[in-house]
């Protein structure tokens, strides 16, 4: 009896353990040594619960069944046993302890970031990440320092909004730009966000972090093997929650050092473009395409869309050919005028409210109803 019930034991062991490990239900298989540790606390605490339950329960169905009242049994009347409360207040603290000492452990390991050799910054938006690699200390200080990029979900619409189209195998679950790591080097990941709580969320990496706007937080991950790791975002924040997945491509050094190399230059041009000259150093070949293209037809920009307000004088709208309502904006200049016509002032929407019309073709139309206004 006794030999057959260890049997079964060992048997549903294995059985459990072979079905974990190959299921997708169960949890993914670890990738860093924090994931690995607790997918063993998983397995340990899981397995004293089936021990506990199988003597609480293996117990209670013996006593019942042994002592029950057709075989004549008469119940005990005792109170109190010294001996049975010290040893049910024991066991229970003893099987405590040896639980919270690993995990304990794991938390501590979990929670040191120090002596990164990589840090990034993943920023949640509404409905996207935004990693930024930073300046920081470690072995890979300057190779991608300032590299930075949105992540967006990059699931094709139809196959979210159609029955009828078939979902792909990372449905949900892959982006534009991944997040690149190297394998084998510490990262750190500091997260926060712009708008609500959303969390950074890697189950291969054993890897959970709020990103809470205005607040930093930091959790690190040091990837085993080069591969493709999913996660999603774990905090309700919002309608498209549910699409905002974390993508994680771990590469050997060599190939993030040329992954970084080639991000770079990407990202010098991107951010002087902000600054002013260069804009003044771009705009001119813009009129220039525009001019190309054809003539900048004022007059048809003004009618189509402009006199909507200015024919009539609406919500405090300029009427156009009105002398006394121009004459103080006329005396601004005409390159002020349009920048206001371009950029938008008080209730003028920036370009009349239409950001595909070019500058040139806002600048005609401010032409036109100078022209008609003076
Ligand atoms: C939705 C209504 C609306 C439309 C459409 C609109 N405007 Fe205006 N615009 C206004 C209002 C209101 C003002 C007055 C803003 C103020 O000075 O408070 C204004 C002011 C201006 C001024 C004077 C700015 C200044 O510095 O005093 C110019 C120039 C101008 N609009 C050009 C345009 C051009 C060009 C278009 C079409 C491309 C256009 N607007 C379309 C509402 C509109
Ligand atoms: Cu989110």
């Amino acid at each position: 009896m006794k030999k057959l019930s260890l049997i079964a034991l060992a048997t549903a062991m294995c059985l459990s353990g072979g079905i974990a490990a190959a299921s997708r239900y169960g949890l993914q298989d670890p990738q860093t040594s924090i994931a690995r540790d607790i997918y063993s606390l998983h397995t340990l605490i899981l397995w004293i619960c089936v021990v506990i339950f199988v003597a609480v329960f293996g117990a209670m169905f013996y006593s019942i069944f042994k002592h029950r009242k057709s075989v004549g049994h008469k119940a005990a009347h005792f109170h109190e046993n010294t001996t049975v409360e010290v040893i049910w207040t024991v066991i229970p603290f003893v099987i405590l302890l040896g639980m919270a000492y690993p995990a304990t452990k794991t938390i501590i390991e979990m929670k040191d970031t120090s002596n990164p050799d990589l840090t990034i910054k993943a920023t949640g938006y509404q409905w996207k990440w935004g990693y930024e690699y930073i300046k920081g200390e470690g072995s890979l200080t300057g190779v991608s320092d300032g590299v930075s990029f949105y992540s967006n979900l990059s699931t094709p619409q139809e196959q979210i909004h159609d029955p009828k189209v078939q979902k792909g195998e990372n449905y949900l679950l892959e982006v534009d730009n991944e997040l690149v790591v190297p394998v084998g080097k510490k990262v750190r990941i500091l997260t926060t966000a712009a708008d609500v709580i959303h969390a950074f969320w890697v189950p291969a990496f054993g890897v959970k972090q709020d990103a809470i706007p205005g607040f930093i937080r930091d959790t690190w991950f040091k990837v085993d093997q080069p591969g493709v790791y999913r996660g999603q975002c774990a905090e309700l924040c919002g309608k498209e929650h549910g699409f905002m997945p974390i993508v994680v491509r771990a590469v050997s050094e060599e190939e993030f050092k040329d992954w970084a190399s080639k991000q770079k230059p990407a990202a010098v041009a991107a951010a002087p473009a902000a600054d002013a000259t260069q804009v003044a150093a771009v705009a001119p070949a813009a009129d220039a395409t525009a001019a190309a293209a054809g003539p900048v037809d004022g007059k048809k920009t003004y009618e189509g869309l402009c006199a909507a307000c200015h024919g009539a004088g609406i919500a405090g709208a300029p009427k156009v050919g009105d002398k006394a309502a121009w004459t103080a904006r006329l005396a601004q200049g005409d390159a002020t005028l349009a920048k206001h016509a371009i950029e938008g002032i008080r209730a003028m929407p920036a370009k009349g409210g239409n950001p595909a019309l070019s500058d040139a073709e806002v600048k005609a139309a401010v032409e036109h109803m100078v022209g008609l206004s003076k």
